[in-house]
């Protein structure tokens, strides 16, 4: 994910990007959030480290499989996200909603050493045979590290 200054929602390319801004106090706060396809998030945990693991491809978000799922899958999610490991990889319905929409994602074979999920060995985005009875998910080893998806963009005085 890059964050750099924009003045409005756009699409350029296979990036995605939201500006978000937050007046506190007298301080304008900006954050933009740009995706790209095989950026991840986790979606309906209790905590911003754990949750179903969603990728995001084309403009959408799709889930991932948990055939072949295993810990040195959640080790690469979870650094990707900017976390320093994994705890445990799991299906989803073990423990969150199971997810909508197209599934991206199978049969991960990650080393664990990878730098995002999509290096890992896979057949192919969409080549899959699952249902979202099977999506992916993960918990996360806590850290002070923010999850990726909120970095800060930058402040500026709006003094008025
Ligand atoms: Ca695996
Ligand atoms: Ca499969």
């Amino acid at each position: 994910m890059k964050v750099r200054w924009k003045s409005c929602d756009q699409e350029t390319g296979n990036q995605y990007c939201n500006t978000l801004s937050k007046t506190c106090d007298r301080l304008m706060l900006y954050f933009l959030i740009c995706f790209t396809d095989g950026s991840l998030r986790l979606v309906d945990g209790n905590y911003p480290y754990e949750g179903r693991v969603e990728v995001f491809y084309h403009g959408q978000w799709g889930t991932i499989c948990d055939d072949l799922w295993d810990i040195q899958d959640a080790t690469v999610v979870c650094q990707q996200l900017g976390f320093p490991a994994a705890e445990s990889a799991f299906s989803a319905t073990d423990r969150f909603s199971i997810g909508t929409g197209e599934i991206f994602l199978d049969d991960l074979q990650c080393s664990g050493d990878e730098s995002r999920l999509i290096d890992c060995q896979h057949p192919g985005w969409r080549t899959q045979n699952c249902g979202h009875s099977e999506d992916a998910a993960v918990v996360c080893s806590t850290s002070t590290l923010a999850p990726g998806v909120t970095q800060f963009a930058g402040v500026r005085s709006s003094f008025v």
